[in-house]
């Protein structure tokens, strides 16, 4: 694929050499450069730190919170990955209001919303021509409704951006697997989400796929999506299967500390990305993607900046059991900073209820997380902190702060429109008359967000030790937030003590419970909430009286998505089964045996 966007080297970096170039004649690389052959790694580093963003992409990055609303049929079957076999006429919210999401949205400060139009399912939320799958052949409104266009009024009515996930793993379209007749199938619901809604800022392109190695093989044509978006609407954002908007690479609300908007990683959906990434070692959830040693060994550099895609709940879409499970806004805070605070957007699942409605839990946190950040934000201590500061490496700028300031959070800031340049640096404070260090950081890009303990401070110093060409900073500010304790966690999964249990067999996982008890769920959560090669990911389950005569439970057979949010999965059973003993006979995502532990399964007494 061509890279669009990619401006010329320019003369003084081809002609003369570096030494021409002065900050006066500063030229950029729009998205994309490429490293000649024998480029040295000094020329490397003044390079990269002239790679700045498309225009879309500045505008994308200043959003910092956007909104994921996941909703569909799971939302009615309470599953997390659609298998393609529900009958759509089970899609019926009794009181869907798109203005209520966006308006909530809205008030919490919310910049963007995103609506999953497909998930993997193939359930399409609006009467698309392309199959009976959607909400046409539901009960909703007579099969007369479309979510996607009240979403988009509503997004109109509120001054909201507006944007549409469209999963490319499709299990419900029969043509999926042949690869060119699904590729056209899927360009033509692109091409009708695209023409018929008005302004779309973001399409957002799942990367997940459980197909398994006897799964169904579509070959995605990336290069024709891509023209499709840039014909139809060439100002919005291309993210994760794009090359505008790069997932964070974990689905639990982290940025990294050092994070590069500039980096190395190629995007996935050009065709050299493998041997590129593979070269490097490098993927999306690797920690380094942009420091000296990895421009040493690159041959090319992107304006490729970082998503964190994370759910309030649990699960990505709406479950009733999840009520009590809205993170807390504790936690809330924590990724907000490890997000917006770490140069990347945030973008927080919201998923509608089956009254197509934001739930009243989840609104109460919203509004809470929008009031700590206003009040945090309302008070700028620093005097004249937004004053561009361009600043060569191992330049000091001291900034005043107002009368009796107590502070405990910092916020820097560099111009990207100029490249993201700081490398390291430091902040320190004016106390009792002397300087004592502060926070240090590493990158900044777009916005750097450090917290500390409270401090009553006169004056700020902040140095940036390592800079590739001048830094562009264009604010610092620093802030007092209010201490937010953490709440007990309720989130019990395990309903019978283990002390009583045994392990009779490993693999597969059978347990004694070591009574006879009435169940109507039973949990796997992955041990530190961390996902492995070996953990499960199709499975069944089965009980038995006396470990000799086992009965299959009928389950959905699949922990979805476990791999990207490996969370604890609860599953609920259709009717309350007796068992003395319960076996797990699971597979990995790979086919394999998985291996699963007994501290790794919670049960759920019937009461
Ligand atoms: C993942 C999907 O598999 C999840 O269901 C969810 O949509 C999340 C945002 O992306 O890859």
């Amino acid at each position: 694929m061509k890279v669009l966007n990619r401006f010329a080297v320019m003369a003084c970096l081809l002609g003369a050499g570096l030494a021409g170039c002065t900050e006066k004649s500063e030229e950029y690389y729009v998205k994309h450069v490429e490293f000649p052959e024998g480029t040295s790694l000094e020329q490397k580093v003044d390079m990269a730190a002239r790679v700045v963003p498309t225009p879309q992409q500045l505008e994308w990055q200043k959003l910092e919170l956007t909104a994921f609303l996941h909703f569909g049929i799971n939302t009615f079957t309470g599953r997390e990955w659609g298998d393609g076999t529900e009958d759509p006429a089970i899609f019926n919210p009794s009181e869907l209001d798109a203005e209520q999401w966006v308006k909530n949205l809205k008030e919490a400060g919310f910049n963007m919303v995103i609506l999953t139009a497909k998930h993997h399912d193939g359930f399409c939320l609006w009467p698309t021509k392309t199959t009976k799958h959607s909400v046409a052949s539901s009960k909703w409104k007579d099969g007369k409704g479309d979510v996607v266009k009240e979403l988009r009024d509503a997004c109109t009515k509120y001054g909201m951006k507006f944007g549409v996930y469209l999963s490319p793993w499709d299990r419900n379209a029969e043509c999926y697997g042949d690869s060119p007749r699904y590729n056209q199938y899927f360009i033509d619901q692109l091409t009708e989400l695209l023409s018929n809604y008005g302004e779309v800022h973001e399409v957002w392109f799942d990367g997940a796929n459980g197909e398994g190695p006897n799964g169904k093989k579509q070959v995605y044509d990336w290069d024709a999506f891509y023209k499709t978006i840039q014909k139809l609407q060439p100002k919005a954002t291309m993210a994760i299967m794009g090359d505008d908007v790069r997932w964070v690479g974990n689905e639990r609300g982290l940025g990294r500390e050092t994070e590069w908007s500039a980096t190395v990683l190629t995007p996935g959906i050009y065709a050299r990305s493998e041997a590129n990434n593979g070269a490097l070692e490098i993927s999306n959830t690797s920690d380094d993607l942009g420091s000296r040693d990895m421009l040493a060994k690159a041959s090319e550099l992107f304006w490729y900046p970082s998503e964190v895609d994370v759910s309030i709940r649990p699960g990505w879409f709406y479950h009733a059991e999840e009520d009590g499970k809205v993170k807390s806004l504790k936690h809330l805070t924590d990724i907000y900073f490890q997000s917006v605070g770490y140069n990347s957007v945030l973008l927080l699942n919201i998923p509608p209820d089956r009254r197509g409605l934001i739930h009243e839990n989840d609104i109460a946190r919203l509004k809470e997380f929008a009031a700590y950040r206003q009040k945090m934000l309302a008070t700028d201590y620093v005097e004249d902190g937004g004053e561009l500061w361009k600043a060569a490496e191992g330049d000091s700028r001291e900034y005043t702060l107002k009368p009796d300031s107590k502070i405990n959070v910092v916020l820097l800031q560099e111009d990207i429109a100029k490249g993201q340049r700081v490398e390291a640096f430091t902040v320190e404070a004016f106390v009792d008359g002397q300087w004592t260090p502060l926070c240090e950081g590493t990158t900044i890009g777009y916005k750097r967000m450090l917290r500390f303990a409270d401090t009553e401070a006169g004056k700020l110093r902040v140095t940036i030790k390592s800079t590739r060409r001048k830094a562009n900073i264009c604010k610092v500010a620093a802030y007092y937030a209010e201490p937010v304790e953490e709440v007990a966690d309720r989130s019990e999964w395990n309903g019978l003590s283990r002390a009583g249990w045994k392990v009779t067999e490993k693999q597969p996982l059978v347990i004694d419970l070591g009574e006879t008890v009435s169940l109507k769920a039973f949990t796997y959560a992955p041990l530190n909430e961390t996902a492995k090669p070996t953990m499960a990911f199709r499975y069944k389950f089965y009980v038995s009286q006396d470990g000799k005569q086992w009965k299959e439970v009928p389950t959905n057979g699949e922990f979805s998505n476990i791999m990207h949010n490996p969370l604890p999965q609860t599953v609920a059973f259709k009717s309350v089964v007796k068992a003395r003993y319960i076996k797990l006979d699971a597979t990995t995502p790979s086919s394999t045996p998985a291996e699963v532990e007994m501290n790794e399964i919670g049960v759920t007494l019937a009461e």
